[in-house]
């Protein structure tokens, strides 16, 4: 038995292997996710999104207690933003999400971004089709919304909530712009505090003015998400969008496969040949555009 049958058998070792690989980003992990891909495209793909504290992982365990109550398999990916020097973020949602580990039904990883921008959507897409092909029904992706990397995400995932809490200052206004282009369904969670019912009619306001492009109606979804209050509303907005956004998927893989060619492009091209000309730019002894110019002449973009 190969990797890969081991892999599409749903081996959790063989899993495990592969996302180590896809982790490191080693030529054995493109080599398996190209054998693998015939068999994705089975799995719901989520992104969950939102503020940092937002109650995003809370959410995710109970989705996740929830689909594994209906026997449907899980694969959890949290995707997590924190510098290698400041990496408290994801102990807490592995604690979190500890209840499941002695569950072979869900399958948890989490990604670095190491402060690589646009480096999480390719390896993180890539964790998920491993999960996909390995025969998960639902695959989870927590990312914290707090800059580019949410916006990748919605490049990955088939359906992407975005989670906000009551309370947040100037409410709709407060809010990213980035975050609002990309949800499909607003999750008011922590609607046991204060101001839910005003932050869900001022979505509701904005949603008037510019409505989702492509038409379809963004549901917004009042969770407590500690008290397990909502889930099955949220499960139940998911998956009608995803049936219905089904026709997307042309314009998905364009974003993703321009996505994937950054993120091999910036990994093969000699970036640190670079330094050296960033000084040089800093003391304005260079500029830029000259500099960018010849470093593409030079790595054969004529
Ligand atoms: N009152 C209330 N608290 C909640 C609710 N959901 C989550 N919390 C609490 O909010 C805090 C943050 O929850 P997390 O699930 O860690 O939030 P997160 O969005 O994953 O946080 P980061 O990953 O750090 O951005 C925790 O103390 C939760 O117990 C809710 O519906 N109501
Ligand atoms: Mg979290």
């Amino acid at each position: 038995m190969t990797d890969v049958d081991r892999i599409l058998a749903g081996d959790l070792r063989a899993m495990a292997r592969a996302a180590t690989a896809v982790e490191n980003r080693t030529p054995v992990a493109d080599a398996l996710l190209a054998s693998l891909f015939p068999h994705t495209g089975k799995a719901a793909i989520v992104g969950i999104t939102g503020p940092p504290g937002a109650g995003k992982s809370t959410l995710v365990d109970q989705l996740t207690r929830r689909l594994r109550s209906q026997d449907k398999t899980v694969g959890i990916i949290a995707v997590d933003p924190s510098s290698p020097f400041s990496g408290g973020a994801i102990l807490g949602d592995r604690i979190r999400m500890q209840s499941h580990h002695a569950d072979s039904g869900v399958f948890i990883r989490s990604m670095a971004t190491r402060g690589r921008m646009g480096g999480v959507a390719a390896g993180t897409l890539e964790m998920a089709l491993l999960m996909d092909a390995a025969g998960r029904d639902v695959v989870l992706v927590e990312t914290v919304g707090v800059g580019q990397d949410e916006i990748e995400i919605a490049r990955l995932a088939d359906v992407t909530a975005v989670v906000l809490v009551p309370g947040m200052g100037d409410d709709v206004q407060a809010i990213k712009a980035g975050l609002m282009e990309i949800a499909d369904v607003y999750v008011i969670n922590k609607a046991d505090q204060a101001g839910a019912d005003r932050l869900e009619l001022e979505l509701k306001a904005m949603l008037q003015i510019s409505p989702r492009r492509g038409g379809l109606e963004v549901p917004i979804v009042k969770t407590v998400a500690s008290e397990a209050q909502g889930i099955d509303e949220v499960l139940g907005a998911v998956f009608s969008i995803r049936a219905a956004k089904k026709t997307d998927n042309a314009v998905l893989w364009r974003l993703r496969l321009r996505e994937m060619i950054r993120e091999r492009l910036l990994d093969r091209l000699p970036l640190g040949e670079l330094d050296d000309a960033a000084t040089e730019v800093a003391a304005r002894r260079q500029n830029p555009y000259t500099v960018v110019e010849q470093w593409l002449k030079k790595c054969g973009f004529a």
